[in-house]
Order: C-alpha cells, then structure tokens, then sequence
C-alpha cells in the first residue's frame, strides 16, 4: 500500500468483543512501532455523531462518517482501528466503497445468547424489558458480512488469539 496506512472493520453485535479485541490491537500496533488509531462508534457518537440516533438512516450516517475519518486517517499512514456494530451490509459496502484499498472487514461474532449473557453495559436486559427500541438482535437487524476478509467466533476463540489473528492478515497484505 504504500506509507503503511489500513481500515480495519470490526462489525458485530454489542458484546461481541470489538471494542475489547480492538483496544488491544491499538497496543500491540503502538508498541511495535506503528501509528494505530482506535475509531469505537459508541465513543464518537459522544460528540462528533451526537445528532444521531439508532434509525438505519442514522446507523447508515454514522457509518459513512465513521468510514470518512478513518480513509482520512489511513492515508496519513495511520492503521485505523474501528469499532461499531454497522448492521446493515448495504451500509458496510459503502464504507467499503469510501475506504478502497487497505480494507480489512473482521466479523466479530458470537451467537446472540452469549452476546446478551455478557451484557458488559445491561442494554440486552433494557431492550428485552422494552426500555431500549431498535437494539441489535434483538428488535433490530444484524446481517451478517458474507465475505468478510477474517471472521473471529469470539465463544471459541480468546482476546489475545483474536488481535493474533488480525494481525497476521496485515502481515500476510504487507501492511505490517
Ligand atoms: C445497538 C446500541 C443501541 C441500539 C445503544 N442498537 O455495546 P455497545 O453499546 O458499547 O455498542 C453499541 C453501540 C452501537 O453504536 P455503533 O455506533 O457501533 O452502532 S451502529 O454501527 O449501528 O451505528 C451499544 C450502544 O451503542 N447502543 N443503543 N439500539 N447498539
């Protein structure tokens, strides 16, 4: 690719483990040398996405913008690490479309009752009172990617073996 730059896109249901895997990825990238840099959409969504809600309109949005700023990013040579549910497949393929090269989609995956057993921030238990509207697998769609670049079963596999696995696909593309 060039100057190093790459999108990796970890979609997957809330408490599928994308945030956790990516945060350690953002270390291990940073300790050996490279300029990682972690986009999570739950955070953004605190300040530059705070005009938008949970619709797919939204999601969509949230998505491109998400899409824009680590293309951005990844052309200062920056491996950019990002973190959102991102549902909807036609939203995923935009983001796949704004990125181009250097685009890496990881399915973080597990099955939904594992997903609402862990529950790290009790939104599976508000959504299944009827608290929470539109929440992922529950009352809203996740379509799975049909050709993800690396899919990580993360009831099989652990934290440390997941971020191992992500980067050897960078290795294997030459981004690392
Ligand atoms: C899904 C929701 C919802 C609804 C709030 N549906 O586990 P979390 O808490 O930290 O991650 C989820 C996050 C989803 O934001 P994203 O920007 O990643 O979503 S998307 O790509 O669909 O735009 C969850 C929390 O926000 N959350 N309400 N209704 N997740």
């Amino acid at each position: 690719y060039g100057h190093g730059g790459a999108v990796v896109w970890l979609t997957g249901l809330s408490g599928s483990g994308k945030s956790t895997i990516a945060k350690v990825l953002e270390r291990r990238l940073f300790e050996r040398g490279g300029l990682p840099t972690l986009l999570d959409g739950d955070t953004l969504r605190t300040g530059l996405n705070a005009d938008l809600g949970f619709s797919d309109a939204d999601r969509a949005e949230n998505n491109r913008r998400l899409a824009e700023i680590a293309n951005f990013l990844k052309h200062q040579g920056n491996i950019v690490l990002v973190a959102a549910v991102s549902p909807s497949a036609t939203a995923r393929a935009r983001v796949r479309e704004i990125v181009g090269d250097a685009f890496f989609e990881v399915h973080v995956s597990a099955p939904l009752d594992v997903c609402e057993a862990r529950d790290p921030k009790g939104l599976y238990a508000k959504a299944r009172a009827g608290e929470l509207k539109g929440f992922t697998g529950i009352d809203a769609p996740y379509e799975a990617p049909a050709a993800a670049e690396l899919v990580i079963e993360t009831d099989r596999v652990g934290i440390e073996a997941a971020a191992d696995r992500v980067e050897q696909v960078l290795a294997h593309a030459g981004i690392l």
